[in-house]
Formats: C-alpha cells, structure tokens, sequence
C-alpha cells in the first residue's frame, strides 16, 4: 500500500446519482471513490494504490489505461464521434467486427453490436426466436436457463437468469415460459476442486426432463454461462457442456454461451467455448472486448442461425432489431485496438500460463479460517467463506472491506470472494492478493 498525496482533494455531492446494484444509503455514508487506473492498480481518493483483483467488474482484461487503447479513443472522439449504423454505416464498426470474428469459435462469425452484455443476452433471445420464424418453427417460444445464472438485468436476462432477489420485484414482466436447470455446484462432492469438478455431468440430462414436459418442438433456446461468474465462480463438472450440447443438438433447441465474462481470455482461450471445445449457437460478449473503454457488447451468431434470418427474408430489414449506439464508433475504435493489443502481447496464452501460479495461489487459502470451498479456472476464482449465524453475507462484505482498506479490490457476492484480475497480472501480484485475503480472515470473526 502507497500513500500518495491526495488527488481529489473533496468529495462531490453524491446524492443525484442513484447507484446500481449498490447499498445507496450505507456507501454514501461511507463512499469509497476510484479516481484513476493504471495497470494492475486503482488509486483511490484518498491516495492509496489499490491492487485490481477483480479486472474492475471482470473487465479491464488488458490492465487499465492501457496508452494503445487510449490513443485509439482519442483518436476516433476527435475524428468523428457518432455516425449511425441504421441504412448508414462507417468503417471501425466493420473492422472491429471482424476482428472480433476472427476469435470467435467455430463458424460463428456474424457480430451484432450492443452496448452491455445485458444487452447482448436480450438481442441473442431475439435472434433465437427470429431463427426459429424464419424456419417455419414460430411456436419454438420457450427458453432455458439455469438455477444461479446471470444474464443481466433486460427483462429477458431475468427471466432466464436464475437469481431471486434480481426477479421477484419485476415479475410481472417476466418472460411467460421459461425453465430452470439446476446450478451445478455441490460443497460437499466438489469442495475445493481445483479446476473442472468430476462429480455433476448428470445434471445436465435434467434437460431432457423438461424437453419431455414441453416438447422440443416449443422449446428456442437454453442459455448458460459456460461459468458461471457473478453468483459465485460456478465452474461446469467435467463433461457436463458437452453433454447439453449433445441434447440441444439432439432435439433442435439452440445453445446460447453467456460469456461477458468468459469471453476475452478470462481462461486462457478466446472464448470459453474454445477451451471446452463446445460450440453454442449463439454466443454473447461483452466487458473485455474493448477492455471497458466504453459501452461494447455483441452477439455472434453461426452461419446457420445469420443465413435463415438474412437470406430467407424478404427485401427490407430483416432483423427489427437495434440500438442507436450499436456499433459506436468509439467503442468500436476501442474495440479495435483491444483486440490488436491482446494479440501483439498474447494476453489469452499469458492468462493459461498464469492459470496453474493463480490455482496455488488461491488454493493456499484452504484451512484459512471460515474457508469452505475454493473453486478456479484460468484467472478466475472464488473462496466461499461460511456465513455468520443469522447474517448472510455479512462475513464476506467485512473480508471486501478490510481487502479494500489493506489495498486489494476483490469481489463479494453473498459470503463469495471473486478474484478475476487483468491478464497482465505478475506472480508477486498473485501472491499479494492472497496473502492480503488470509491475513484479512485470520483478522475477521
Ligand atoms: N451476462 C453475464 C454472464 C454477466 O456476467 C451480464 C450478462 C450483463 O452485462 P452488463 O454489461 O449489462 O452488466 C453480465 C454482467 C459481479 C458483476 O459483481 C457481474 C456482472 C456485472 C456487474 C457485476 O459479479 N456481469
Ligand atoms: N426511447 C426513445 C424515445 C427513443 O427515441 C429511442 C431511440 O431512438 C430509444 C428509447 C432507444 O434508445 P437506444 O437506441 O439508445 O437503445
């Protein structure tokens, strides 16, 4: 930890902004502001170096501030700031969409611009039930997600998102046929896997349980984060993605890969996809395709699903489908000069090198106090903490911000630490993040 000289010397009124998915009332009485990034490190506004553990929000993947990705914003807000990409068009949009296509698994490589990966999963929705019509198969309506799936927060994402809390308020206007698969993680068959799990493929027939209550012939789509990252680092039993690809494929139904977190190296491969060797249908991104330099996500879908829409339709817009900053072309720029830099500095090849140095790490922390369960996969990871005696989730917060005032940005989702740092991360990093999480636990009751 490195005190600095304040560089934000008061703090601003923070009542107008009304935070998401934030406890208003307890931060504004506590703020915790980031005032700038480089690299692995934050500083805070009072001065401090803090250590990214969490990429941001798992998407800074190339490290913060990076000077190619910055001079490439610069360059397209001076050059031209907005253009539209209805019946009009300009060129970044295209070259990062084929930049993007040349990382995305198997043939799918026709992008569809958003900006947010809750935007990316309601368009990849759409575009599944767009596939179907153009088939002749309209009454395909219904969608599968899982038990603890995050698909953002569009009303399509809740709906086959599997978190209550994120649900319960909304649903009247939730999606009318969806089904659940059940999540895939089990304390007590898989405690402190390290990687891939043995026990759970099964969990994947429960698919053919509610193609049989519905028939296949009503049935779009089934969406899963190929891991599952905001509920608590859930990584997939081994052969378990295979085996619902099999069933989708099986019975007609189109696999949706969620991989705003995932996608861009977060496993040491392009996409997840490429590291189980799955290939969904459709596949949605976000966070680290432009490294968070601004709003960016994006749908890309196979041939198959992008040649029925287009082709089978009738003169005039196929797709009724879009955004007015789809394809931005700041975000676009960014997005660009992301992919450049990822390749020139083999950033995915970096993380899979790093991957086993982080699983030792973050596996040190078993027999920690509290600990029950460390679970990990490329650079990701997550320590699930025993919770207190009638107050969920309050052991995890305390462990944050301690982290936090010890100078280590980590995770917390219920009584979960998540840890996704940048790619660029060095060993010594690795092992002050880790270190800072035991001395915290042996401090915290
Ligand atoms: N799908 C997945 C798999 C995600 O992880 C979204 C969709 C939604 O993306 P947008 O860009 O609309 O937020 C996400 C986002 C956390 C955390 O702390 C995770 C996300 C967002 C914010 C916080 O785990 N994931
Ligand atoms: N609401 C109104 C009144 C609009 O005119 C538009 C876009 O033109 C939208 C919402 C959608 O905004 P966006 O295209 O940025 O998603």
């Amino acid at each position: 930890m490195t005190e600095r000289s304040t560089p934000y010397a008061s703090t601003p009124d923070l009542s107008a902004f009304w935070m998401p998915f934030t406890a208003n009332r307890q931060f504004k009485s506590a703020p915790r502001l980031l005032v700038s990034a480089k690299g692995m490190y934050y500083t805070s506004h009072d001065g401090r170096q803090i250590l990214d553990g969490t990429a941001g929000l798992w998407c800074v993947n190339a490290g913060h501030c990076r000077d190619e990705i910055v001079a490439a914003v610069q360059a397209q807000a001076a050059e031209m700031d907005f253009a539209p990409t209805f019946q009009m068009g300009h060129p970044k949009a295209f070259e990062a969409a084929t930049k993007i296509a040349k990382h995305t698994p198997g043939d799918l490589k026709h992008i569809f611009f958003v900006n947010s990966g809750s935007e990316a999963v309601d368009t990849a929705l759409k575009i599944a039930l767009a596939y179907h019509r153009s088939r002749g198969e309209g009454q395909r309506t219904r969608f599968v997600g899982r038990e603890r799936g995050y698909h953002g927060v569009g009303f399509g994402g809740i709906s086959v998102g599997g978190i209550a809390p994120n649900r319960k308020t909304f649903s009247g206007g939730l999606l009318p046929a969806v089904d659940h698969l059940p999540h895939t993680l089990n304390i007590k068959e898989a405690a402190f896997s390290k990687g891939q799990p043995a026990w759970g493929a099964h969990l994947a027939d429960e698919l053919e349980r509610i193609v049989t209550l519905h028939d296949a012939s009503t049935i779009a789509a089934v969406i899963v984060e190929p891991v599952a990252g905001s509920t608590g680092v859930l990584i997939p039993p081994q052969g378990y993605l295979q085996r619902l690809r099999e069933i989708c494929t099986k019975h007609g139904i189109l696999l949706i890969f969620d991989e705003v977190i995932t996608g861009w190296g977060r496993l040491g491969t392009p996409f997840a996809a490429q590291y189980f060797g799955v290939t969904p249908d459709l596949l949605t991104m976000a966070k680290g395709t432009n490294n968070a330099a601004a709003p960016l996500g994006a749908v890309a879908a196979s041939a198959r699903i992008h040649d029925s829409i287009v082709d089978g339709a009738p003169a005039g817009i196929e797709l009724f489908h879009g955004y007015t900053y789809s394809g931005h072309p700041i975000a676009a720029a960014a997005a660009c000069a992301t992919i450049d830099l990822y390749e020139r500095e083999g950033l995915f090849e970096r993380a899979a090198r790093m991957a086993p140095i982080f699983e030792q790490a973050i596996h040190r922390l078993r027999g920690e106090r509290h600990v029950i369960d460390v679970r990990n996969l490329g650079l990701v990871g997550g320590v699930e903490l025993a919770p207190r005696d009638g107050a969920p989730g309050a052991r995890a917060a305390e462990v944050f911000l301690r982290c936090y005032q010890k100078g280590v940005l980590t995770r917390y989702t219920g009584d979960i630490l998540a840890f996704s740092p940048p790619l660029i991360i060095e060993e010594g990093q690795i092992d002050e993040i880790f270190r800072t999480v035991a001395e915290v636990l042996r401090e915290t009751e």
